[in-house]
């Protein structure tokens, strides 16, 4: 007999088609804004890393970019390589859907989750604070309830926090027993360089409205330490982090897009970003944000590798 109250560490995938609120979800359960959203689909596009450690059991949860059937160009199937990858290679998956709403791309998903096997399944219906009747959200479950043998069904909100605990209990009792993986303070092995990149994009995909969201990616060159010198007498040395980053996209409209008029749109993206980078590492931050032109990044596979679309685990 295992004791029940040995301590439990594992990998969890948090997995679905684009814009159900995987990463909503991801910062809810670690209360920590650590991945990107956006009110748009395929915000999400590297695997993102994020450790919740309580004192029964260690989390690593994998949020992915959203399963989408759309063949596109190489960017796209690298999102979609980049989710599939990890679903066999963790203890949990979380299969998140939108609430009474069950599209063709949830039923693909879900045909591939079918192909794992072993790998115990929790169906996380989120957005539930958007159902305003909640009698229907019943029918809802049981139908859904119906195409798989999930391990659980869990109603969130990622948004108002409600169901988070009920999930959490859930991926727990399905953890391997283990010690902790990582150490205990730590959230993510990913480097405060890419949260950064993030950031940025966040900020630059969220202010560029409908026009080219898709066509951004954010490069970080340079992290260094800076100190100000005074400007009054008697004042001391400021120190600060300096960071250079390059917006690239994909045509030189694009650019002026990004630019906006007289730079005020850069400007509105580089004030938003420098704030929750200094919110993230606590720290005074110098923000220099360039946009350059590179055609075609998102089709060619290796102008991804470089801009670092691989797998992270
Ligand atoms: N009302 C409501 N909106 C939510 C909830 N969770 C997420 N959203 C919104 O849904 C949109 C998409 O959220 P994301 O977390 O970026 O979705 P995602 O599944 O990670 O999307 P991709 O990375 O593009 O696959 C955002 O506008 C979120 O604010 C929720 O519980 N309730
Ligand atoms: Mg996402």
């Amino acid at each position: 007999m295992s004791d029940s109250c040995a301590y439990r560490a594992g990998h969890i995938a948090i997995v679905g088609r684009p814009n159900v609120g995987k990463s909503s979800l991801l910062n809810a359960l670690l209360g920590e804004k650590l991945s990107i959203t956006a009110p748009k689909p395929q915000t999400t596009r590297h695997q993102i890393m994020g450790i919740h450690t309580t004192p029964s059991a260690q989390f690593v949860y994998v949020d992915t970019p959203g399963l989408h059937q759309r063949r596109g160009n190489a960017l796209n199937r690298q999102l979609n390589r980049s989710a599939a990858s990890i679903m066999g290679q963790v203890d949990v998956l979380v299969f998140v859907v939108q609430a009474m709403r069950w599209t063709g791309e949830d039923e693909a998903v879900l045909q591939r989750l079918s192909t794992l096997g072993e790998v115990p399944v929790l169906l996380v219906v989120n957005k539930v604070d958007l159902v305003k009747d909640k009698t229907e959200l019943l029918p809802f479950l049981q139908k859904i309830a119906e195409r798989h043998p999930f391990a659980a069904i869990v109603p969130v909100s990622a948004r108002k926090g409600s169901g988070l605990e009920q999930l959490a209990a859930e991926v727990e009792a399905r953890l391997p027993e283990s010690e902790p993986l990582y150490p205990e303070d730590q959230i993510s092995t990913q480097s405060e360089r890419f949260f950064v990149a993030e950031m940025i994009r966040e900020k630059a995909i969220r202010l560029v409205h409908d026009e080219i969201p898709y066509s951004i990616t954010v490069e970080v060159e340079s992290f260094r330490e800076e100190t100000v010198p005074p400007t009054r007498a008697g004042q001391a040395p400021l120190q600060r982090l300096r960071i250079d980053a390059v917006i690239w996209v994909e045509k030189e409209g694009h650019k002026a897009i990004v630019i906006g008029e007289g730079g005020q749109r850069l400007k509105e993206i580089g004030t938003q970003a420098r704030q929750d980078i200094e919110r993230f590492l606590d720290r005074r931050v110098h923000l220099g944000l360039w946009v350059k032109v590179k055609a075609g990044w998102a089709d060619d596979e290796r102008a991804l590798n470089s801009l670092g679309y691989g797998d992270t685990l």
